[in-house]
């Protein structure tokens, strides 16, 4: 199955943060790099005001995993980097959302696919229709077209910033 997850970080050495999260998270079977897009700096959605803007980037991959087993491998990675969940979109050092595992529909809280805010967020779609021109949101349509009705002016490409392959 084909898999979209969404990187972030607000907090700490953000960049870093982010490439060992795709070190870490390719670091064991059943889930294959495929690709990841430019480095987006983005104004926080939601959330305490002043909050540090975020680290945004889409990262492809291929799986045989099971969409509970991804969760569980993501929130494993989150959880390694130090991610204190105290407050809903409150600062984090690493948040990764599943956006699309396969044409897997669901409504469960605990695993909502496609990820039922990535319609709406700059932040998830402007890096992912860099990375995937025709990327598809199942349910919503076609990244780009999703794209034109979104206000991108919080989401700012970081061209210095280069993630690696997973080593
Ligand atoms: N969960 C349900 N569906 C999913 C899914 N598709 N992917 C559950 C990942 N998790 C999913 O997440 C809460 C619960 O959501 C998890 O236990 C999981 O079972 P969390 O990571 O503990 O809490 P959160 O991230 O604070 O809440 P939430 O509602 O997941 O928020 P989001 O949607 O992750 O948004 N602004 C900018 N600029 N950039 C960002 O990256 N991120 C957020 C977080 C808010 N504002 C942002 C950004
Ligand atoms: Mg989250």
């Amino acid at each position: 199955m084909n898999v979209v997850l969404s990187l972030g970080s607000n907090l700490g050495r953000r960049f870093q943060t982010l490439q060992d999260a795709i070190d870490t998270l390719f670091d064991a079977p059943g889930l294959e790099f495929v690709a990841s897009s430019p480095v987006y700096e983005t104004d926080p959605v939601g959330g305490p005001a002043g909050q540090r803007p975020y680290l945004n980037a889409i990262v492809l991959a291929e799986t045989t995993l099971q969409p509970q087993a991804l969760l569980e491998r993501a929130q494993g990675v989150e959880n390694a980097f130090g991610r204190e969940r105290k407050e809903r979109w409150g600062p984090r050092t690493l948040d990764i959302d599943l956006i699309v595992v396969g044409d897997t529909v669901s409504d469960d809280p605990d695993l909502t696919l496609p990820h039922p805010l990535a319609h709406e967020r700059a932040f998830v779609l402007v890096p992912w229709a860099d990375v995937d021109p025709d990327g598809v949101l199942p349910g919503q349509g076609q990244v780009a077209d999703l794209l034109t009705d979104l206000d991108q002016s919080g989401v700012r490409l970081r061209a210095d910033l280069k993630l690696q392959s997973p080593d």
